[in-house]
């Protein structure tokens, strides 16, 4: 038997001097595993006197437990070493400031006007655009709306000065204009939307002096009003993205369509809500008809030849409508906290893209 007070300060180096938890495991098995040098020294005790036992027996236990707490200690302070590296490779700066989040986003009117593109398109037609400030005969002239016509009052209409031949040009009432210059630059079928600002003098919960419109126009051979109620219940099925909505056309006037008509969508009050495509009550969404035969000869063209149907709507409106909006003038209020609650973020696609009409 090896003499154990050199046996014990040898392995105790070693157990020292293991460099990682892989080395002092390979010690421990070679030393106190059960083919290990201590356990095999135990083992032969059994072939010793019992003078030789009790002498060797509790000097070998002694040496077994000194090794345990050694193995024990050196596995503790490599663990605690791997524990300290993996902090300091791993340290987060907690002062460092967070990632800059974007501040504004994307405007109500904006994400309608993409929603309402991305639907007509689809369907064919493309967007025209004109003037903010416009001529008096493409504003109105044209539109068959006459001299005399409310529309035109002081109240109304803005009206910027005289310019030298004594004719005032106007802030555009309605996006109308686009499609009489679309017309008259170009030969027909035509189909487009004309998305934009609009101007009336004007102001109160529900009605701002600029405000957005959308107008479509369609003129082809052979188009009549099955048409139009077609384009505009599938528009409305995918708007408000409810698949079996409710449209009703009320007998209206407007000097530029005829026949012309308001559309309302069925919906239910549910005190402060809306809900579009339940219930029995009817809400206003837009006006339309078929082109007035006298604006067709106005642009150049032969009613018996070509019709059309045109229609608009308020995009401020149908914004509210959709999401819920409560009052028109805060969306020009530029108040970050609106926008931040009823804005879109700048990836947003048109939900449309996204998901299917249910
Ligand atoms: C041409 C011929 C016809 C466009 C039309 C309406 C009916 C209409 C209102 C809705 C709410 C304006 O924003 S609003 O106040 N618009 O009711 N607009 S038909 O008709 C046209 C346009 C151009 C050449």
């Amino acid at each position: 038997m090896e003499d154990l007070q050199t046996l014990q300060t040898e392995l105790l180096d070693r157990i020292q001097g293991a460099g990682d938890l892989a080395a002092l495991e390979e010690i421990r098995v070679a030393t106190l595993g059960k083919k290990g040098r201590v356990s095999l020294m135990m083992r032969e005790l059994g072939q010793m006197t019992p003078e030789e036992k009790k002498e060797l027996g509790p000097r070998l236990n002694t040496l077994k437990t000194t090794l345990n707490a050694a193995i024990a200690a050196r596995r503790e302070a490599l663990e605690n070493a791997l524990l300290n590296e993996r902090l300091q490779s791993e340290k987060v700066d907690i002062t460092l400031p967070t990632a800059p989040q974007p501040e504004g986003g994307i405007h109500p009117i904006t994400q309608v006007i993409d929603e309402v593109t991305e639907i007509f398109t689809e369907m064919g037609f493309s967007v025209a655009e004109g003037p903010d400030i416009e001529e008096d005969f493409y504003n109105f002239t044209a539109l068959n709306i006459p001299e005399e016509h409310p529309a035109r009052q002081m109240h109304d209409t803005f009206y910027l000065p005289e310019d030298a031949n004594g004719k005032r040009k106007v802030l555009r009432t309605h996006t109308s204009p686009v499609q009489i210059r679309t017309m008259m630059a170009g030969e027909p079928p035509f189909r487009i939307i004309a998305p934009g600002r609009t101007y009336r003098c004007d102001s109160d919960a529900t009605h701002t002096p600029m405000f957005h419109q959308v107008e479509a126009l369609l003129i082809d051979r052979n188009i009549h009003m099955g048409h139009l109620k077609w384009c505009i219940e599938e528009f409305a099925r995918r708007f408000f993205e409810v698949g079996d909505i409710k449209i009703r056309f009320r007998p209206s006037y407007f000097p530029f369509t005829e026949p012309s008509a308001e559309v309302d969508i069925g919906c239910a009050f549910k005190g402060d809500e809306i809900a579009i495509g339940e219930g029995n009550d009817w809400l206003e969404i837009m006006g339309c008809g078929m082109v007035h035969p006298r604006v067709m000869e106005n642009v150049g063209l032969d009613p018996n030849d070509y019709q059309g149907f045109a229609f608009g709507m308020g995009l401020d409106r149908i914004a509210m409508l959709k999401w819920g909006i409560p009052d028109l003038r805060d969306f020009f209020a530029a108040d970050l906290r609106w926008l931040k609650h009823y804005g879109f973020t700048a990836l947003d696609l048109p939900s449309l893209s996204t998901q299917g009409v249910k």
